[in-house]
């Protein structure tokens, strides 16, 4: 389809992106500045489309997500960053399609608002680098902001009460350490409570809140010597620890945030088992009932199987590590 003559228009492509050390919990809801840092692998297996036109005439933004007309609220609180700072003055129509089944539960905020960042900056001509776009898709969603970039990746709480020192930056290239994560469903549709309502919930109720803001900082510092070292087991048992102590926040949280399903918990069973085995295999889960096994490229296919035949494990799904977001022609 051929754009109007006055259509201003970009796309961009991002993949999602897992915790290792897990971000919850804001410092500042408004601009959405984290309370802690956070360290992720960025997935090279799921990602997002996505074609932003600004169009004059338009009433109001509209959201298609995999050709279905969607909530635009959160995608427009983004654009209205784009247009304040470009002074692109029109509404805009935001196309996104995933690689993945949307229905698998995957969906996810990091790939989206990553690409909408970079996507809406491009049409409206801004030339933004790394940095800026980060802060903006950090905006969108906090987790979003290391999709911008490959490998492994870190995003800093800052202390900056604008946030401009709360951005992502590259750890590891993803061809410098070829780590492999085993996704497994355990759950078709999404039905996870909102994270955003979630954490705040956890800062409000949750006497375990101010132990998880105090103790990320020696995570951090833990997983950043971990990955320097190239240590895959100290990264795999900081990954689980971070990942329970996470959990252990959410489930102490009013009304509790329980996320596991029964599969979820066989499929911890399964990866302890795995270990116990002498595989290398660590886990992960974010605020979902997926779990997320991280190994070697070796052992890909091994945990891919055990984890296929745990009891509710619907599919699996082996990611290696991914690029950061890009305009695409
Ligand atoms: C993470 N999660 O670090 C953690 C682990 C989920 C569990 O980042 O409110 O969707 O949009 O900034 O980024 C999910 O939170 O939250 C998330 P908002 P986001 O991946």
């Amino acid at each position: 389809d051929q754009p109007l003559g006055n259509d201003r228009t970009a796309t961009a492509r991002a993949h999602s992106n897992i915790a290792l050390i897990k971000y919850w919990g804001k410092r500042d809801a408004a601009l959405n500045i984290p309370a802690v840092g956070s360290i992720s692998l960025t997935l090279d297996a799921l990602s997002t489309d996505t074609r932003v036109t600004f169009r004059s005439g338009l009433e109001q933004d509209e959201f298609w997500l995999v050709g279905t007309r969607a909530d635009a609220t959160r995608a427009s609180h983004l654009l209205d960053i784009v247009r304040d700072s470009s002074g692109v003055g029109s509404r805009a129509v935001v196309e996104s399609t995933n690689n993945f089944p949307t229905a698998a539960g995957l969906a996810s905020s990091a790939s989206g608002f990553a690409a909408l960042a970079v996507a809406a900056s491009a049409a409206a001509g801004l030339s933004l680098d790394d940095r800026e776009l980060s802060i903006l898709a950090r905006r969108g969603s906090g987790s979003a902001a290391r999709s911008l970039f490959g490998g492994i990746v870190e995003l800093y709480a800052g202390t900056r009460d604008d946030g401009l020192d709360s951005f992502a930056e590259p750890v590891l290239p993803p061809e410098t350490w070829p780590l492999t994560v085993v996704v497994a469903i355990t759950e078709l549709g999404q039905k996870s409570v909102n994270s955003t309502a979630g954490m705040g919930g956890s800062a409000l109720t949750s006497p375990f809140y101010p132990a998880w803001v105090d103790t990320g900082k020696d995570d951090l510092a833990a997983m950043r010597l971990a990955i320097a070292n190239r240590d895959f087991e100290q990264l795999g048992e900081l990954a689980e620890y971070s990942c329970l102590k996470l959990h252990g926040l959410m489930m102490s949280t009013r009304p509790a945030l329980l996320y596991w399903n029964a599969a979820t918990m066989a499929a911890i069973h399964a990866v302890y088992e795995l270990r116990a085995s002498g595989i290398p295999v660590y886990f992960t889960i974010d605020a979902g009932p997926q779990l997320k096994a991280l190994c070697l490229p070796e052992h890909a296919g091994t945990v891919a199987d055990a984890l296929g035949q745990v009891a509710g494990v619907q599919e699996t799904r082996i990611s290696t590590l991914g690029h950061g977001a890009q305009l695409l022609p």
